[in-house]
């Protein structure tokens, strides 16, 4: 049985669609989120924390809204702007710029204690700069380290990307959750769009179309 590990039941519902019947449940688990400017070492750091808890396979979602005008922001920092501003202002704030256009990324951290190979998706091995040098070369089952001694974590997280582009609007729609009103993308808000429509174009549903290619392998 897999653990998708998020508080938020919305992103399960998105999953559940990609996954066979009865083959995940959700684990309610707040790891702690690192300060990073990116999502990767985010998910990455969390998976090894979630796994250490739960002793079973697991997969973080870690996701955020990027407004280009605001060079990225929120970006990471999506569920602590959301709870504190709410979303509305977050649209008030990006209808005074020139440029709305904005982007939702996802990233799927999966861990089971096991090595993998880094190809085609990348492999956070503990330390992203040694993961990088490495290549894609096959790691050693057991969760084998890179070599790199000192403060790097040596269980592997393979990591599943995804990317939707749209712009911020003003709030429409009343499915979906979190920054779903006030993004829009091909003319309609993520709120206005059903489960299957919004997976089939966004950032969580193109990371999760590649895990689950890669898990039914697995
Ligand atoms: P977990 O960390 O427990 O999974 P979370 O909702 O805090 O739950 P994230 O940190 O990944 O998850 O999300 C960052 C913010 O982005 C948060 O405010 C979410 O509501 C929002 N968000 C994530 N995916 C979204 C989506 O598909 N549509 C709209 N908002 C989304």
């Amino acid at each position: 049985m897999l653990r998708y590990v998020t508080t938020n039941p919305g992103k399960v519902r998105e999953a559940e669609r990609y996954l066979p019947d009865g083959s995940v449940e959700r684990l309610d688990f707040d790891y702690a989120e690192v300060q990073a400017d990116e999502l990767g070492p985010i998910a990455a750091r969390g998976a090894r924390e979630a796994y250490r808890h739960a002793d079973a396979p697991v997969l973080v979602d870690d996701a955020g809204l990027f407004v280009e005008g605001l060079d990225g922001f929120p970006g990471p920092y999506s569920s602590y702007v959301e709870e504190t501003l709410g979303i509305e202002r977050v649209h008030d704030i990006a209808a005074d710029l020139d440029d709305r256009r904005a982007a939702f990324r996802c990233v799927l951290g999966y861990c089971d204690g096991e090595g993998f190979a880094a190809s085609p998706d990348p492999v956070d091995r503990g330390d992203r700069d040694a993961a990088a040098a490495a290549g894609p070369d096959e790691e050693g089952e057991g969760g084998g380290s890179d070599g790199d001694a000192g403060a790097a974590d040596p269980l592997p997280v393979k990591l599943f990307e995804g990317y939707v582009p749209g712009r911020i609007v003003a709030p429409r729609g009343d499915g979906g959750f979190g920054y779903d009103p006030i993004f829009e993308h091909d003319g309609e808000t993520f709120a206005e769009m059903d489960t299957d429509r919004k997976n089939a174009v966004s950032h969580r549903g193109r990371a999760l179309e590649k895990f689950a290619e890669w898990y039914a392998d697995r």
